[in-house]
Order: structure tokens, then C-alpha cells, then sequence
């Protein structure tokens, strides 16, 4: 394949134009039969999931806090959709020099395919066959290069006129059987690097005859095609052997110590979030690029580390536990002031200070750090897992098995924490440390070790627009474990006025409130701050999210018009 003998014959640009299109091809090829192969050995083990990991694992915070307030939820899809042009770029780069010698071709492919081996390999939980996906993906692109270059129309090679005659490297009529390489009349040497002869275009002038073009286009179009049918192809059949199935059999067990009833002023206007948050509006937020996928009956919770007693704790022993249920307000510490990254839900399980107690933790082990199956820890103090609050190793969500996203089969759930600290999802491991002995995952991210929720309040209506008359505002407020005691209302900048309090169960959720407005038409400021159970006033002092938690009063301007 050494073509270096004729890298003297002057490619024209066009040529360098087939072939990024061959090379932007080639590498769906390879993404696609990974896909495939992915099917087998588990999809974080596809190239684009593992490399993306190893992104979300290495972006700087201050990359990830902008993702997250650019794309919020779906800070995911934007990242997999970045990696996936930056490799189309590249490849078309590697494409465009491959018509001048396939040794890019090779050289490139192999240099994207060891990037995808060493992701995979190492992503926490891999084992050797998680090579395997990159390693199919650079046969498939090798293969599909190979046999895209060699289609690349001759006259757009310069070739001498020898070759040009029926202005395509192919004879017609033996492109009639798609799919096969039919380049007969062109040695892939005289394609790819511009005819055998040398000599450099100075034969027919080089235009393409755009039936050879279209051939061309349409070949590259239909190995597209056939790539994202077996892309779509192994991500239906990944999901087919997803848990969700299994999820569907599982069955509940009663709790033993039911949830209080909820208070029957409850969501008092149709515009403020929901007191319960539906299970598929609750916000969802992990490093998960590809939702691990566990099976319960496979599933099992070791507790060790500094503890008197290891205890490895199967799905079917979880069951066979008393279960606690309860409503518990979950925020996760990037929410803005006035963000939607908080939820209330009714969970149900275990308490973890049960579990503790039983483990029997050592003197000095002041902190208990969480490890999900994919490698994410947090770390929570172990004093506030034992203080007698509902911490839970949760297993159901609002009365459903866990919904996969959101931990199936068994999460930790800790009020008063913020979820970075506390809420592991796809929970496998629970060791007791010490905060000295060790970072979880956020912390050398820059983001504090510690992360008890700080009281807040949000305005929900209106956000922009009324109409004058009374117009009643409404939000939410929070302060779990402590508590809301008073939620006021400023208009204007004018005096603070006490809004209504809409009962919650405990002080572990958040509460809705409402306040009655007499709008007149203009522009008007909305301001709203909570004090908390211990008289502490919410701060209007302005904090970002990172390193602990936003601060500041949640403020909207709201225009009035007259009715
Ligand atoms: N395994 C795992 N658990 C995790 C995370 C994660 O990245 N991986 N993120 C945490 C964060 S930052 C938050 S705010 C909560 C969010 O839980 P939810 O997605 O169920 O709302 O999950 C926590 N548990
Ligand atoms: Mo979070």
C-alpha cells in the first residue's frame, strides 16, 4: 500500500474534497459497526460514550458549570453531538490527505482507534472486551475508506488521459452492482494517488463529469446510510437488553413506615411547580453519558472500608428490610437562583443509618463516600447520616421502581445535602473514609466537600408578563431539614409582606407559597427571600453556584398591562 512513489502528481483541490467526504464516511462506518459490537459488550463501552466519559471526567469546571447554564439538561446531547463533528472534521482532514497516500488513512484511523481503546479500557467497571467496539470501528472505517477512495472519479484526480476515457475511474456498468468495489479499471493506486502514469495533469482538462460525481456522492451516501442503520440498529437492540424491562417486573414492597398524608391546600395555583414532582419532569443531572444499565438481581451494596463489620447487601436482602417512605426535596448545587434544578418526590427504602449501625463505623471515619457502578462517588458526613434524618437507600420514586435515569434499583437520597454530596444513583459501594483520606468526584473539580442546601425561594408567576388587577404570586421555597417559617414578598423594592405558606409534610421538602398582588400597569420588580425555621434570614448577598451553592433573592420584572 506504499503509494509514496507518486505523491509527486499535484492533487487539485477537488480531489482533497472526495476524499474528507470519503474520510467523513468512513468514520460513520466505524462509529456504526462499533454500535454493533457495542450491543455485546455494553454501550459505555462504544468509542463516542467512552471518549466522551473521559471529556466529562477531564473538562475543567468552569467548562462544565457553562455547559451545564448553556444546555442545562441536555448538556449530554450537546457534548456527544460536539464530539461527533470534531471527529467528522478530523476525519475529513485525515480523508483529504488519504487520496494522497493511504498511510494517512491508516495512520489516522489507527490514531483514533487507540484513543477509543484507551477510553474504553479505562472507564471505570471496563474489562478487556471493551476494546473491542474501537477496534471494529477502525476495521469498519479502514474498510469503508478503502473502498470509498478507490470510487473517487478519475477525471477529479488529473490523471492523465489515458485513464480518463469514460470520465470515471469505474467502466460503467460495473458500478451496476452497489456495494461491491468495482474500481476494476482504476488499481487503487491510480485513484488514490492521481494515476500511475505521473505526469500531472496535463492531460484532459480536469473536470469531473458529474455522472461520476453523482456515482460518487451516492456510493458515499448509501455506506452513510448503511452506517446509521447499524448505529440506530445496536442502540435499539442495547435498549432492548436495557434493565427497563426488568424494571417493569419489579414490584414494590409496601412501606412500613408509610409517608405522611399531604396537606389538602396543596398546589393553589395551576402556574407554581407541583408540591410532588412527576417522575418525568423531575430534573435529571449525572456524568452518565450512557445510563448504566444494572440489573437487580445482579446488583449488590458493599459497606466496608473503616467499619467493625463488611456487609455485602443483595437486592433480595434490600426487599426483606422494613422500608421507610418519605417526601424529600432533592436540589442539585448548580441550580441558579430561580433555576428548575430542584424536585420534590416521595421515596421509598431503607435508612442508611441502619444499615451504618449494623456495618459499625470506626472512630475517625467522618465521612461515607457513595460509589456508583460507573465509578462516581460523593462523599457525605457520616454524623448527618446518623443525627436520625430520613437518609435513605432508596429503591422507589413516587410510588415506581426508581426510573432508570434516576438510579434503578437503588439510590441514595439524604435531606438537607445537596444531590453532589449525597444522592448516588446506581449505588454499589458505601466506604467509610475520612474527608482527610478522600476527594469525591466533585471536589477536585473544585467544588466544596461539604454541601448542605442553602435556604431558597423562587418565584414561579408571574415570570414576565400580567395583568393588572390582583394577580396572585406564587413560588416555592426550601430549606430542608431546617425548615421554611416565612416567605415575604417585596414589590418595587418597597416593604417586605408576608406570603401564605402552603403546608408541607416536613421540614425536608420544599413549600409552595402565594401572595395576593394588586398590579397596577408599568413595569414592575418582584423580589422574594425565605427565612428558615431558625429565624436566619435567606441572603441577598449574590453567590454563583460553584464551589458551594447560589446565593441571592430571586428577583423577576413583570409587565403590567392594563386589562
Ligand atoms: N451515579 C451518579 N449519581 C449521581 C450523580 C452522578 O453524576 N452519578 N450526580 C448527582 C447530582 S450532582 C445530583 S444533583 C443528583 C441528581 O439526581 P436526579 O438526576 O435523580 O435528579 O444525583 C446525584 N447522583
Ligand atoms: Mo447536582
Amino acid at each position: 500500500m506504499a503509494m509514496t512513489t507518486e505523491t509527486s502528481v499535484p492533487v487539485r483541490a477537488g480531489t482533497a474534497r472526495w476524499g474528507a467526504v470519503a474520510g467523513v464516511a468512513s468514520a460513520a462506518t466505524g462509529l456504526g459497526v462499533a454500535e454493533l459490537v457495542a450491543v455485546l459488550t455494553g454501550p459505555r463501552s462504544a468509542p463516542v460514550v467512552a471518549v466522551g466519559g473521559v471529556v466529562v471526567d477531564h473538562v475543567p469546571a468552569a467548562v462544565k458549570d457553562a455547559a451545564i447554564a448553556l444546555f442545562g439538561v441536555h448538556d449530554k446531547t450537546a457534548l456527544i453531538a460536539g464530539t461527533m463533528l470534531l471527529l467528522a472534521a478530523a476525519a475529513a482532514g485525515v480523508g483529504a490527505l488519504a487520496v494522497r497516500s493511504l498511510a494517512y488513512a491508516v495512520g489516522g484511523t489507527a490514531a483514533f482507534g487507540l484513543i477509543g481503546v484507551a477510553a474504553a479500557l479505562t472507564r471505570p467497571g471496563a474489562n478487556a472486551a471493551w476494546a473491542l467496539p474501537s477496534l471494529a470501528a477502525v476495521a469498519g472505517a479502514l474498510a469503508a475508506g478503502w473502498f470509498l477512495l478507490r470510487q473517487i472519479p478519475a477525471g477529479s484526480t488529473a490523471t492523465p488521459g489515458s485513464m480518463a476515457t469514460p470520465g470515471s475511474t469505474a467502466a460503467p456498468g460495473s458500478t451496476a452492482a452497489p456495494g461491491i468495489a468495482t474500481a476494476t479499471t482504476a488499481a487503487p493506486d491510480a485513484s488514490v494517488a492521481g494515476g500511475p502514469a505521473g505526469g500531472g495533469g496535463r492531460g484532459a482538462p480536469g473536470r469531473v463529469d458529474p455522472e461520476a460525481r453523482r456515482r460518487f456522492l451516492r456510493t458515499a451516501g448509501l455506506v452513510v446510510a448503511g452506517a446509521a442503520v447499524a448505529g440506530y440498529a445496536g442502540r435499539w437492540l442495547s435498549t432492548r437488553l436495557s434493565v427497563s424491562e426488568v424494571r417493569a417486573t419489579v414490584t414494590l414492597p409496601p412501606p412500613a413506615d408509610a409517608a405522611p398524608a399531604l396537606p389538602s391546600r396543596l398546589d393553589p395555583v395551576p402556574d407554581v411547580a407541583t408540591y410532588v414532582t412527576k417522575n418525568e419532569d423531575f430534573y435529571r443531572i449525572d456524568t452518565a453519558l450512557s445510563v448504566p444499565q444494572v440489573d437487580p438481581e445482579s446488583w449488590s451494596l458493599r459497606i466496608h472500608g473503616r467499619v467493625e463489620r463488611e456487609l455485602t447487601i443483595t437486592w433480595a436482602d434490600l426487599l426483606k428490610r422494613p422500608m421507610v417512605e418519605r417526601y424529600v426535596t432533592l436540589a442539585c448545587v448548580s441550580n441558579e437562583v430561580g433555576g428548575d434544578l430542584i424536585g420534590n418526590a416521595r421515596w421509598l427504602g431503607v435508612p442508611v443509618r441502619d444499615l451504618l449501625e449494623e456495618a459499625g463505623p470506626l472512630a475517625g471515619a467522618d465521612q461515607v463516600v457513595s460509589r456508583s457502578v460507573d465509578g462516581w462517588t460523593c462523599g457525605t458526613p457520616t454524623e448527618v447520616l446518623r443525627d436520625g434524618r430520613d437518609a435513605l437507600l432508596a429503591i422507589g420514586m413516587n410510588g415506581e421502581p426508581l426510573p432508570v435515569e434516576h438510579g434503578f434499583p437503588v439510590r441514595m437520597v439524604v435531606p438537607g445535602l445537596y444531590g453532589y454530596v449525597s444522592a448516588c444513583k446506581w449505588i454499589t459501594e458505601i466506604e467509610l473514609t475520612s474527608f482527610a483520606d478522600f476527594d469525591a468526584y466533585w471536589v477536585p473539580r473544585g467544588w466544596s466537600a461539604r454541601g448542605p442546601i442553602k435556604t431558597q425561594s423562587r418565584i414561579d408567576t408571574p415570570r414576565r408578563k400580567a395583568t393588572a388587577g390582583t394577580v396572585t404570586v406564587a413560588g416555592v421555597a426550601w430549606a430542608q431539614h431546617v425548615g421554611v417559617a416565612k416567605v415575604e414578598v417585596s414589590v418595587d423594592d418597597g416593604p417586605w409582606a408576608a406570603a401564605t405558606l402552603h403546608g408541607s409534610v416536613s421540614d425536608d421538602t420544599w413549600c409552595q407559597w402565594t401572595f395576593p398582588w394588586a398590579a397596577t400597569p408599568g413595569e414592575h420588580r418582584l423580589r422574594v427571600r425565605a427565612t428558615d425555621a431558625t429565624g436566619a434570614v435567606q441572603t441577598e448577598a449574590e453567590a454563583p453556584v460553584a464551589p458551594d451553592g447560589a446565593t441571592g433573592w430571586h428577583t423577576v420584572k413583570v409587565e403590567v398591562t392594563a386589562p
